[in-house]
């Protein structure tokens, strides 16, 4: 009987269920299989007439935008330049596993560690321990939008523009953990696994491996993290696509040679005429390591404004942060104007920034741009890939105003 299925919203009832039928049939037969309905099935119907929320989440899903596996964050009620836990986006491939952290141990293994390491969670405590306040952001945020800015629908989860959030994140560097095993010098790669039942896992060079701002996150806004976020061990990786950032962290792979999973051949990558797999085998396209410079503005989409003056604000971030300038249109991008950024500003950050809109009644399209201090923006043209990611053009927003 495999335990990782059950969570706290896991009823007895589903878990005998879930035992008989075997993890995956469980887990389809309670949410359904449309990956982008964002609409109850009968089998959520049916949990939900019983008083039960579906068992995907240890969060309160209420504040969220549900999509089958994953809880977008609304960015209107992001107020803060910190977004609280119990409103950080979740993107799960599988169920949240529940991780017994007196039975947890991280593996570093693989042909490039000297020695072979199971390191416990005191162990990982008592690490020297480097905090950072990053941005994370799923690599296909804003592929909900797609079908609008460029007339084609891209596969996979239709997120609008709340697959970000800013955290403080603490926990030892990766690097110090690498050093524990010892990195033999022919090693090339570093290959990150979870413990949930995909074992979902994202490789990086060696040298990223080293930055001392890759942490193996223990704790998130100075709680232990929550179970939605990789209770007890994830990685962050500052500036990379979040799909780098491997939550219930169980095993870290030094390799000597380069590692290619489906993570970095065809999810991940930009696939599309510009990027000939030939070039690019065994990955499909370019495989997205950094994210973009990107911004959006804190308000329902669309939004609904009472006419006169409004001060509006929004989130910009940049991978190689921070963003240096923010600017705002108040006719779709046709005139820009600046807008403030405010403190702090700090580099793995997101930036909060406002502007003041007097609102006329009416519709209106507002937008925003952001620029980081190497002069990267957001460009006019999408980057049209099949599946969606790193969409970045200035982004319109509607609103009503009466
Ligand atoms: N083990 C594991 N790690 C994972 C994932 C996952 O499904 N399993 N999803 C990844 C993706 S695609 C993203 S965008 C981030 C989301 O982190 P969050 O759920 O804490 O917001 O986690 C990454 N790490
Ligand atoms: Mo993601």
């Amino acid at each position: 009987m495999k335990r990782r299925i059950e969570t706290a919203l896991f009823t007895r009832r589903d878990f005998v269920r879930a035992a008989s039928a075997g993890p995956a049939a469980a887990w389809l037969a309670a949410c359904g299989r449309a990956e982008d309905a964002g609409s109850s099935t009968d089998a959520e119907a049916a949990i939900a007439s019983r008083g039960e929320r579906p068992p995907r989440w240890a969060k309160d899903p209420a504040p969220f935008i549900q999509r089958t596996l994953n809880l977008e964050t609304r960015l209107e009620l992001v107020d803060g330049f910190i977004t609280p836990n119990e409103l950080f986006f979740v993107r799960n491939h599988s169920p949240t596993p529940a991780i017994d952290p007196e039975g947890y141990s991280l593996r570093v293994e693989g042909d490039g560690a000297e020695t072979e390491l199971r390191l416990d969670l005191s162990t990982l405590e008592s690490l020297p321990q480097h905090t950072i306040t990053a941005y994370l952001e799923c690599a296909g945020n804003w592929r909900g939008l797609y079908p609008e800015l460029t007339g084609t629908r891209a596969s996979g989860g239709q997120w609008t523009t709340g697959a970000v959030g800013c955290a403080e994140w603490s926990g030892p560097s990766l690097a110090t953990v690498l050093d524990l095993a010892g990195v033999r010098p022919e090693t090339v790669d570093v290959n990150l696994v979870g413990l949930d039942s995909t074992g979902f896992e994202r490789a990086m060079p060696l040298a990223k491996a080293r930055d001392p701002d890759t942490i193996i996150a223990l704790r998130m806004n100075g709680e232990p993290l929550p179970a939605d976020h990789g209770f007890p061990a994830r990685s962050v990786v500052p500036g990379w696509s979040g799909s780098s950032s491997i939550k219930w962290l169980g095993s870290i792979q030094l390799s000597t040679e380069q590692v290619w999973n489906a993570n970095n051949t065809s999810s991940y990558v930009l696939i599309g005429d510009e990027w000939p797999a030939e070039e690019h085998a065994p990955a499909q396209g370019a495989v997205i390591t950094e994210l973009v410079v990107k911004s959006a503005l804190a308000l329902p989409r669309p939004a609904q404004l009472a006419p006169g003056s409004h001060v509006l604000h929004g989130f910009a971030h940049a991978p190689a942060g921070p963003v240096s300038a923010v600017e705002w249109s108040p006719d779709g991008g046709t005139t820009w104007m600046e807008a403030e950024i405010v403190d702090p500003i700090l580099p793995l950050a997101w930036q909060r920034f406002e502007f003041e809109w007097d609102a006329t009644p009416g519709a209106h399209t507002l937008a925003t741009r952001a620029t980081d201090a190497a002069g990267n923006t957001q460009p006019d043209e999408p980057l049209m890939n099949e599946k969606g990611y790193l969409l970045n053009v200035p982004l319109p927003h509607p609103v009503q105003v009466e």
